[in-house]
């Protein structure tokens, strides 16, 4: 069989045409993001681009056989992770697949962190145990990094609930691939928030393809996009073109306002694309897409770049201070590859650390399912 597939291109096509002036500002007044200060401009694309840097140079390591397992990239998706982590306040939540690189990164974790747990190393995020698809930050209301697709469905839901059964004005961003939306537990999960009003807001990233196979091949959806699912259990939905951080933070903010002054979940699919293969032990990935398919999105439809473009024309940006964010970057990312190499690993007694915690902790065990989130939530 071919693994060329015409429809996927021109389905790509179709969502992916070039961009004009009007669409870059078309959300540009919404009351999020007309309230921006430059500040909050500037550190939105100085995320993005340590993100891309971070990765770049993860990368370059794995290449050169620092580290083993496996390395999801999530270059190209930038906008999804960062125009929606800020919008979200101090009782908010996040929790997302293995490409969670870029969560991390736009929580506020650091590449020191990243990197080391990249390279197995114990000064890193899980202490070395956990790698690329495992990155955890409690403590920044990130609770992963999960391996199992769709998994961590049912785990937004529960973080959402934890917020509404406390009384806490909140919510939840549980974000999924668009091939986790055909897992049996993702349909019960959005059962469940609409039937008992759960603030959980799931983003469907939908970068085309589901390994090697394109979006258009594996899942049934309707001419609004897979997030008009949504509505067969009457829940909210709207579709993003990710490469827009205004159009981003925008749909986001509604769905956010929807959770904390309704307590209503929302689907919401950001339409984004992936450079690099699913991983990089995908190494075919351009046998089930063109080179000139990948060459029209990084021309195109860049977040970085639209962003970029955007803030050079409102005048907060020029051409010498991008280069100078785009150092800066790459010299965080050097070092912390540095700080990886230079740390130790785990010691082997610490091994079966950290699987459970009621065996870290014994004598906490209580029936009331609790303990983890209580001595680590600030209420
Ligand atoms: C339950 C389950 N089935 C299969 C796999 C193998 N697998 C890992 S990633 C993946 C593709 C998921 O694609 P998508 O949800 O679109 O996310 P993306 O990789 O594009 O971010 C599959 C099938 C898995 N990890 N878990
Ligand atoms: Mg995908």
């Amino acid at each position: 069989m071919s693994t060329e597939t015409p429809e996927t291109h021109e389905f790509n096509k179709g969502r992916s045409r070039a961009l004009e002036k009007s669409d870059l500002f078309a959300h540009a007044e919404d009351p999020v993001n007309k309230g921006m200060t430059v500040q909050e401009k500037l550190k939105c694309f100085t995320d993005m681009v340590r993100i891309r840097k971070f990765e770049q140079a993860a990368l370059q390591s794995y290449q050169k056989g620092k580290m083993g397992g496996f390395l999801h990239l999530y270059i190209g998706q930038e906008a999804t992770a960062v125009g929606t982590v800020s919008v979200l306040g101090e009782n908010d939540h996040i929790i997302t697949a293995y490409r969670d690189h870029g969560h991390a990164l736009a929580v506020g974790m650091g590449m020191n962190e990243c990197m080391a747990e990249l390279y197995g190393k114990f000064t890193g995020c899980s202490k070395g145990k956990g790698g690329s698809m495992h990155y955890f930050a409690p403590e920044k209301r990130f609770w992963g990094g999960h391996g199992i697709v769709a998994g961590q469905t049912p785990l937004g839901a529960g973080l959402a609930y934890a917020l509404k059964y406390k009384g806490i004005k909140g919510c939840a961003i549980c974000y999924l691939g668009d091939g986790a939306i055909n897992q049996g537990v993702f349909h019960e999960s959005l059962n469940l928030v609409s039937l008992w009003d759960i603030p959980v807001i799931y983003v469907i990233e939908n970068n085309g393809y589901s390994m090697g196979t394109s979006q258009v091949r594996s899942s049934a959806f309707p001419e609004e996009g897979l997030a008009a699912r949504a509505t067969s259990y009457n829940i909210d939905f709207d579709t993003v073109h990710g490469e827009n951080l205004y159009e981003v933070r925008a749909k986001t903010s509604k769905a956010v306002q929807r959770a904390y002054e309704q307590s209503r979940p929302t689907v919401l699919e950001i339409f984004t694309y992936r450079y690099y293969g699913h991983s990089i032990a995908d190494a075919n990935h351009q046998r089930y897409r063109t080179k000139e398919e990948i060459r029209h999105y990084q021309e195109n439809k860049d977040p970085i770049n639209v962003w970029e473009q955007i803030l050079i024309e409102e005048g907060h940006l020029n051409v010498d201070k991008v280069k100078e964010i785009d150092q800066a970057a790459k010299a965080e990312a050097k070092e912390a590859v540095q700080f990886a190499e230079e740390s130790p690993f785990p010691p082997p007694q610490q091994l079966l650390a950290d699987v459970y915690h009621s065996v870290d902790n014994p004598g906490t065990h209580t029936n009331e399912g609790e303990i983890f989130f209580n001595d680590r939530l600030p209420y």
